[in-house]
């Protein structure tokens, strides 16, 4: 497959999250191929997404009249808490009547868990879920110790007890993987590739570190003596405390890395290409005691280096991954980006305020690069300039966001991607996150006034860009 990243081309960072519909969040429903439909014709050939889902929309589940949620459900910002009480119970009728059907899809759901690049994720997933169900106790810490260590009799006891919602939970990762995939097959006919993101890190209360303790830094009762995070940057004057575990990566070394290995083959699945968040950290991480209260207590840590990527690129094949070199790079980092020939990020935003070798304005861009004018860890970039404007009396008609969009597109960068937040010149609602607070973040929906086919304007101004640039 010939990599798409060879030719100039654009995209639009967007969570699915954020699209309009009922149920008080955006969903793999409508929207997401109105959406598609949207970037074919702005000329784009790009979508990237963010890494959190609670994306099953609910017509294949076909709830009841009495289950439809009312209006008022579609809310302006997601709230996750009322989503779930309003979802949950939706998705898992939608779950209970396909495993009592007996038609085509009950065949496809059998051979689901067959399938080894989901078998070998999903049974972990499944029984995890369901121990957390029954003990309810938010970190596997606190289990019993033969849950805790996987004994087989208490799984095998786990598995009597709790069947049913062990089915249940197959039968929604099945239902999920489903729908995406119909996204998938849309986006592809359209010329649209797909740009996932993965975190570098698992939390800790996950199947991930449960099952696979022996590939973390955790002691032998199982806690982590030191935890993730950065040191101050762009992005925190304090760092970042993420606290989530570290890789033991003597440990990975010696299996041949066979965690990540599963890891990257289930996105190379679930996408074209993706964004590896916080790609330094393959070079050299930051590592916190775990009772430190700031991330700056921490120290570097060297991580595994190109052997990593030497075992990934062994097994999986050819992968197209963009590295996320954000925050403190040095110049290990960006040698091992370029050994594995990854594009790295250059965000606009971060281009001003210092002199004219800033690597993020466009003159120092190189072509092996993707360009944003902001991320979900920015401001819009209206946000940003609007005091400017104000100071100046800058008008609205020189709009800020759109002239930072040009230059984004008229980079030497072969990809561009621009948050929807900035084509829309939305200002200090639409941010969608902010490194180092954990509230009210990632909540942000395209507001209701506004829908894709009232957007044309702004994909034939798009369109016209591209074909300039
Ligand atoms: C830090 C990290 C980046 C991501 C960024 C935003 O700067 O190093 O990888 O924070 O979360």
């Amino acid at each position: 497959k010939p990599d798409p990243r060879d030719r100039r081309r654009a995209g639009v960072l967007l969570h699915p999250t954020s699209f309009r519909g009922p149920y008080g969040i955006g969903d793999f429903g409508a929207e997401a191929f109105r959406f598609i439909d949207w970037l074919h014709q702005a000329g784009c050939s790009v979508w990237q997404k963010l890494c959190r889902f609670y994306l099953l929309f609910l017509r294949e589940g076909r709830p009841m009249k009495r289950d439809r949620p009312t209006r008022a459900s579609d809310a302006e910002r997601v709230n996750f808490a009322a989503v779930a009480d309003l979802k949950d119970p939706l998705i898992a009728k939608a779950a209970e009547r396909l495993i009592q059907s007996d038609g085509e899809l009950k065949s496809q759901l059998e051979n689901f868990h067959k399938d080894p690049s989901i078998s070998s994720w999903l049974e972990d997933a499944a029984y995890f879920a369901a121990i957390d169900d029954s003990l309810n106790t938010f970190s596997w810490y606190l289990w019993p110790e033969s849950l805790k260590n996987r004994h087989l009799a208490a799984l095998e006891e786990i598995y009597q007890s709790k069947k049913d919602f062990i089915d249940l939970f197959i039968a929604q990762q099945f239902l999920f993987q489903r729908q995406w995939q119909k996204v998938r097959n849309y986006a592809q006919m359209k010329g649209i590739s797909i740009m996932g993101d993965m975190p570098i890190y698992v939390g800790y209360h996950s199947a991930d570190v449960w099952a696979n303790k022996k590939h973390f830094l955790l002691n032998r009762r199982g806690f982590p003596l030191e935890v993730s995070g950065v040191p101050p940057d762009a992005f925190s004057e304090t760092g970042q405390l993420w606290g989530s575990p570290l890789y033991d990566w003597k440990a990975m070394e010696k299996d041949g890395f066979s965690w990540w290995i599963h890891r990257i083959r289930r996105a190379r699945d679930l996408y074209d290409e993706f964004r590896i968040d916080h790609f330094r950290g393959f070079a050299g991480f930051w590592a916190v005691p775990s009772e430190a209260k700031v991330a700056m207590d921490g120290r570097w840590k060297v991580g595994p280096g190109k052997s990593l990527f030497d075992a990934i690129f062994r097994s999986v094949g050819n992968i197209n991954i963009i590295a996320e070199d954000l925050g403190v790079i040095t110049e290990d980092v960006v040698q091992l980006r370029k050994s594995i020939g990854a594009p790295g990020m250059a965000v606009l935003q971060f281009g001003f305020g210092s002199d004219s070798k800033n690597p993020h304005l466009p003159h120092n861009h190189e072509r092996n690069q993707v360009v944003y004018t902001g991320t979900h860890d920015n401001d819009t970039v209206k946000i940003l300039y609007y005091a400017v404007m104000k100071y100046l009396s800058i008008s609205e008609e020189d709009d800020i966001s759109w002239k930072l969009i040009q230059a984004a597109l008229s980079s030497v960068a072969q990809t561009a991607v621009i948050p929807l937040q900035d084509i829309l010149r939305l200002g200090v609602s639409a941010r969608m996150n902010i490194p180092a607070t954990q509230f009210g973040n990632w909540s942000w929906r395209i507001p209701s006034s506004t829908s894709f086919d009232r957007l044309e304007t702004e994909a034939t101004k798009l369109r016209d860009l591209l074909s300039t640039y």
